[in-house]
């Protein structure tokens, strides 16, 4: 008798937890697969072999593929510091920071957050897309946070004043937990007009693929425009080797970690055996979905044209399971500057940003424009429909 009321309640409570709830119970490992395998590894297999077969399985799928890159690549995450404050005043955001009796403090420009409720593009450095009215632009120092003029910026910026020179981030993980901050300190403010659910991100090349990462690691970015990010980006590692095999003169691994502090230390066990990580890039993509996602870029032999067009398409694999496809799109485009953005990437940059930030009807159906690439050469496994 008692259990027979207590069991039904019990089921309810269960089934209308919300999903944080449910993912608490997401079994992350602590160690992670170093098979060697030169085919994508496959996003609906945990670790341990069992299927991804639902929705809910992916979400679980999602925070081991973020434990491994945190060990692997880019470092550890860190959570909301232990104390926080921020304030809003004339177009500056600032934010203070602390953690075990050290404490930071940061500030960023807003610009174009005239109205109410207005969405906004977090830029990496200064926007090298066009923003268009009615979305603010949140100006992001990133170099303060993370410094990145090559291997002797190791450690150095607030991030690193705040959790020790020593501290396994590298300065894409830096970046990403700034973005999280702006996004504190948005919430925590007033005055600003910012409607902190309609918040993208964006950066170009090193400034891409941090903001790519940033999309990744913070749910509360509603649309990742990482643009001409390549290697450590939008490519995958693997492809990207198997690039170079074939004589491309293309930016891989084992060269990134010699060239600049964006990645961990932690990378350096990996940097020639990219083959080895359990994951690769088109599951940083798969963090970002169900989230709306535009990769935008280049055709530079360096970004490595074929490894980003082929890794993100398998990405939007990741999108068509969760039956979300058009939530991702990649615009590529060659003839143009590194950095410059052409007017032929314009209408499916207006596209997501219509569809994601400005909330009016836009299609972004079927949006995948690069150099002809054969994904099918790059992975042995099929993409289920997740319930
Ligand atoms: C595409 O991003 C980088 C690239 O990874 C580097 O190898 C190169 O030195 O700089 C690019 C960049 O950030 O250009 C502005």
């Amino acid at each position: 008798m008692k259990y027979s009321i207590v069991l039904p309640l019990l089921a309810t409570t269960v089934l209308a937890a919300p999903l944080e709830a449910r993912q608490a119970t997401c079994k992350v490992p602590t160690t992670f697969p170093t098979t060697a395998n030169s085919k994508l590894p496959n996003p609906f297999k945990f670790f341990d072999g069992t299927d991804v077969k639902t929705k809910a399985d992916f979400e679980c799928k999602n925070k081991e593929v973020s434990a491994a890159l945190q060990a692997q690549e880019l470092g550890t995450f860190p959570p909301k510091p232990s104390t926080f404050s921020a304030t809003y005043s004339g177009g500056t955001l600032s934010f203070t920071a602390g953690e075990g009796g050290k404490s930071i403090s940061f500030s960023v420009s807003i610009k174009g957050n005239t109205g109410s409720n207005v969405p906004a593009i977090i830029a990496y450095g200064a926007a090298s897309i066009p923003v268009p009215a009615g979305v603010a632009t949140i100006t992001f120092n990133n170099d303060q946070m993370g410094q990145q003029q090559g291997g002797s910026s190791r450690g150095k910026g607030k991030f690193y004043d705040l959790y020790g020179s020593g501290h396994s981030a590298g300065a894409l993980t830096a970046w990403a937990w700034g973005v999280d901050r702006i996004i504190d300190a948005v919430e925590a403010t007033t005055g600003h007009n910012i409607d902190p659910t309609r918040i993208g991100v964006t950066g170009c090349s090193r400034n891409g693929k941090g903001a790519f990462v940033a999309a990744a690691f913070v749910p509360r970015i509603a649309l990742g425009l990482p643009q001409e990010s390549g290697a450590g980006g939008a490519a995958c590692w693997r492809i990207s080797d198997s690039e170079k095999a074939k004589g491309k003169n293309i930016q891989t691994s084992s060269q990134i970690v010699g060239e600049n502090v964006w990645f961990s230390p932690l990378f350096n066990a990996f940097s020639t055996k990219a083959n080895t990580l359990s994951t690769d890039h088109h599951q940083l993509a798969g963090l970002i979905a169900p989230r709306g996602l535009l990769v935008i870029e280049n055709e530079i032999d360096w970004l490595g044209p074929v490894s980003t067009t082929a890794c993100m398409k398998v990405g939007r694999l990741i999108y068509k399971a969760l039956g979300v496809p058009d939530n991702m799109g990649l615009t590529g485009a060659g003839n143009h500057n590194h950095c410059s953005f052409p007017s032929n990437q314009q209408s499916d940059l207006t596209a997501y940003i219509n569809k994601f930030l400005l909330n009016k009807d836009s299609s972004t159906a079927g949006i995948e424009k690069g150099p002809s690439a054969d994904v099918s050469s790059y992975i042995d496994w099929t993409a289920p429909t997740l319930t």
